[in-house]
């Protein structure tokens, strides 16, 4: 079966959003609605194992607080507060503040050339991936992907399959004819459980996570000036993800 589709994951896959841009935003919406919650580097990466921003602050409310007591509907309340979470962090995307990782632009032109189909398969809110592809790549390039899966789209987010099983729907493609890149725990489990082949790009909050069942781990897509560091297999000559390498790696049926 040859290879139709490559599926990007968003965040930490595409772009190393989470320390400097969700965590961010997270805290300047903490801080328009007067609550002196302040996720730092190291909370923030606790609360990872929470995907979904809205999931996250409830997590945090219910693990971190005690007897944190709302008079309204705390669904709608949370809800709120994570739209102007949204707000702040689409202004950091708008800002170029959020840059790709090294490798990705490459990987995704090399693709393109090559005729393969490409989607994205996120938790992350649709419009975070617009105003990612669109600051990075350009507003062309939100054309270049054939289904943009993120969200809420879905009832269960990563690591259930739902994302991934919902964008294959609408890429009318099996599991086998496609490859997932994903750089957590959470995402990897996912992008397995919805059959896919997947490549793991790790970054420092996911660097320890257990990346059992992927196809390659390393720590970046890399590039000419900065090969990537490679933690499985051992036996890969190259010292980036080119579309030879993909193409190397994908099962042969
Ligand atoms: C990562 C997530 C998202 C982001 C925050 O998604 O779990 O929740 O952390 O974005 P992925 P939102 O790795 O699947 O791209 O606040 O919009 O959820
Ligand atoms: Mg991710």
């Amino acid at each position: 079966m040859n290879l139709k589709a490559l599926i990007f994951d968003v965040d930490g896959t595409l772009a190393d959003t989470e320390r400097d841009g969700h965590r961010s935003a997270f805290n300047l919406a903490f801080k328009d609605a007067g609550l002196n919650w302040n996720w730092t580097v190291q909370i923030y990466g606790e609360l990872l194992s929470v995907t979904g921003g809205k999931e996250r602050i409830k997590h945090y409310i219910d693990q971190y607080l005690d007897n944190f007591n709302l008079i309204e509907d705390q669904q709608e309340w949370i809800a709120n507060l994570h739209k102007s979470k949204t707000k702040h962090y689409l202004a950091l995307l708008e800002q170029g503040k959020i840059p790709l990782r090294p490798g990705v632009e490459k990987l995704i032109n090399s693709a393109r050339e090559a005729g393969l189909t490409l989607a994205i398969a996120t938790t992350t809110t649709p419009e975070n991936v617009t105003y990612l592809l669109r600051s990075t790549l350009g507003k062309t390039s939100l054309d270049w992907f054939k289904v943009i899966a993120a969200g809420d789209i879905v009832p269960n987010k990563k690591p259930a399959s739902d994302i991934y099983d919902w964008c294959l729907k609408e890429l009318n493609l099996t599991a086998d004819q496609c490859m997932a890149f994903e750089d957590s725990k959470n995402g990897l489990k996912s992008a397995l459980s919805a059959g896919l082949q997947t490549l793991v790009t790790y970054n420092a909050y996911t660097k320890d996570d257990d990346f059992t069942g992927a196809s390659l781990i390393t720590n970046q897509m890399g590039c000419e000036s900065e090969g990537f560091k490679i933690k499985y297999p051992e036996n890969i000559q190259s010292r980036c993800f080119d579309l030879d390498l993909v193409k190397q790696l994908f099962r042969k049926l």
